[in-house]
């Protein structure tokens, strides 16, 4: 009789411990956090410099693009800014220069050569 008991005192113990919620402090893990900024692209734009022009006179650009000048004429040309702040030096003909744009890069520009030969970036009007 003391040993039918006892069993089944020790069924009921181990019936409870199996239905204790054993991960009753676990948290589910937090969301991630949904990004509300797509990644910003940037752009590589060219500009070539032909009969004694910029062939693109207003050119869009956002913070992080490159903008590359290449002279396509025969006589040396400069992508200049217009207070001087950035300059690609002489350009001969086939040679480029490479201009990364920043908050603080001067936008209209021109060739020290050829004053009449001037153009400009604009920013911020898409984005
Ligand atoms: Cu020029």
């Amino acid at each position: 009789m003391r040993i039918i008991i006892y069993f089944a005192l020790t069924l009921g113990v181990t019936g409870v411990a199996a239905c204790a919620p054993g991960s009753a402090g676990a948290e589910p893990p937090p969301a991630q956090p949904v990004s509300q900024q797509a990644p910003v692209e940037v752009s590589a734009h060219i500009i070539e410099i032909h009969k004694m022009r910029f062939q693109t006179k207003l050119l869009n650009v956002k913070i992080g693009d490159t903008v590359t000048w290449t002279n396509k004429d025969i006589v040396p040309h400069t992508a200049t800014a217009s207070d001087k702040s950035w300059d690609s030096g002489r350009l001969n003909k086939g040679e480029s220069f490479t201009l990364t744009i920043t908050n603080q890069t001067k936008l209209n520009y021109f060739c020290l050569y050829h004053r009449q030969m001037q153009a400009k970036l604009v920013t911020g009007t898409t984005q």
